[in-house]
């Protein structure tokens, strides 16, 4: 198997720390650095997002969430015990994740006039997210499973993105808990770079 992922990318982050923990020899392709790897994606199947997992028989799975799914199917180190709770975390840090994303598009609009209602609602659901995972998160020590590997990856990559919206301010818990995350070698080393 070949995950082919992108250092900046969160979705690809996720991938790549569910093949690491996985117990799994999953082949790591950086898209970012190694342009015969995005051919590969293009030529993969039709998503071209990253992250991608292309199996050995040639099957290209898209979508971190299916990505996700298929690696701890497969894994000798199980990555969810499919928990409501863990569930609950995994779709919040989705959202956030998506939030993030949409907005810094909508920033970026090529007609150079981003939407203040996109921005609003996109800003308004980002903080909602972080006040949800404060609540969740504060308090536990660092798991390493595909929910919490879900949030680190939103909130590092709302470090990157959302440097604006502050999300430690208030929150001391979600910060403790995001720190005992980054004491992990793989978490810190797939943190974005800016
Ligand atoms: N829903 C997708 C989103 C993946 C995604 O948007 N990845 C970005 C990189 S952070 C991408 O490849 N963007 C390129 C594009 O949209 O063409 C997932 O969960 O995997």
């Amino acid at each position: 198997m070949k995950l082919l992922h992108a250092h900046n990318s969160p979705y690809g982050r996720r991938a790549l720390l569910a093949a690491r923990f996985s117990g799994l020899d999953i082949q790591e392709l950086d898209v970012s650095k190694d342009p015969e790897a995005r051919s590969v994606l293009v030529a993969a199947g039709p998503s071209a997002k990253i992250p991608g997992l292309l199996l050995d028989d040639g099957t290209c799975l898209c979508e971190t969430l299916i990505i996700g799914r298929h690696i701890d199917a497969l894994a000798p180190n199980k990555l969810t015990d499919h928990s409501p709770e863990q569930l609950e975390i995994e779709g919040i840090a989705s959202v956030l994740m998506d939030a993030i994303y949409k907005r810094s598009k909508e920033r970026l609009a090529e007609d150079g006039v981003p939407s203040p209602t996109v921005l609003k609602t996109e800003t308004d659901r980002i903080n909602r997210c972080h006040d949800a995972l404060e609540a969740r998160l504060s308090g536990q020590s660092a798991a390493f499973n595909l929910a919490t590997i879900a949030a680190v990856s939103a909130l590092g990559y709302a470090n990157w993105r959302g440097a604006d919206d502050n999300w430690r301010k208030g929150r001391d818990g979600l910060s403790a808990w995001y720190d005992a995350m980054m004491q992990n070698k793989d978490v810190a080393e797939s943190a974005p770079v800016f």
